[in-house]
């Protein structure tokens, strides 16, 4: 046989070496690339789920942090006296110069609005004025629209001493996926108003 006879014979034994994927290798490499996706699928749930929770937890923070430094203020600014800082049905208005009604009680909406009063936490924060922009006149109404979804809100005021009070602000986030949890912020709050007139 001459060498270019050889050649062509080794060159046909060759193609017919690669005659491309059996059944078998397709349906194994498609099952390789099933288990590839499910795998990726299910770490990008995990990631869009952490995602959210991450976010509400940061939220949730926030809102702590907020209803803690907006008592502080309402102290040290003496909008309020010491002793009406208290929740709703403890408040002691005897002398004072503005009247409060507390913080209200229990898992409350977190609205958008302090309400009249100007203070967040309280029994009107979703009252809205209506269409004359006058609260206390015939069309206020309470407004779904305030209301921050996803997040409610507890404040717990304790008084440890006459000079000391305990305020405590729980915040409740509920995700879409039905995902919930509770960030609780506590500060202690003495008597003496910071900012001096
Ligand atoms: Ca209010």
């Amino acid at each position: 046989m001459s060498n270019k006879k050889k050649q062509v014979k080794k060159m046909q034994v060759s193609k017919n070496g690669e005659q491309g994927f059996t059944m078998i290798e397709a349906v194994i490499a498609i099952f390789i690339l099933t288990i590839g996706l499910v795998g990726t699928a299910a770490a990008l749930t995990f990631a869009l789920e952490f995602g959210a929770i991450s976010k509400n937890v940061t939220n949730g923070k926030l809102i702590v942090v907020s209803m803690i430094e907006e008592i502080e203020s309402l102290r040290n600014s003496r909008r309020l006296d010491y002793k009406q800082i208290e929740n709703f049905g403890k408040v002691d208005n005897t002398n004072s110069p503005n009247a409060f009604t507390g913080f209200s009680t229990g898992f409350r909406e977190v609205s958008l609005n302090p309400g009249e009063d100007g203070v967040s936490g309280t029994n009107d924060d979703l009252i809205d004025p209506g269409a004359d922009g006058k609260y206390g006149t015939l069309d206020d109404f309470s407004n779904p629209a305030l209301v921050r979804s996803g997040y409610t809100r507890q404040v717990s005021i304790t008084n440890l001493s006459p000079t000391i009070k305990k305020v405590e602000v729980k915040v409740r986030y509920f995700s879409v996926g039905g995902k919930s949890g509770e960030i609780t912020g506590v500060c202690y709050l003495n008597d003496e108003a910071r900012i001096t007139r």
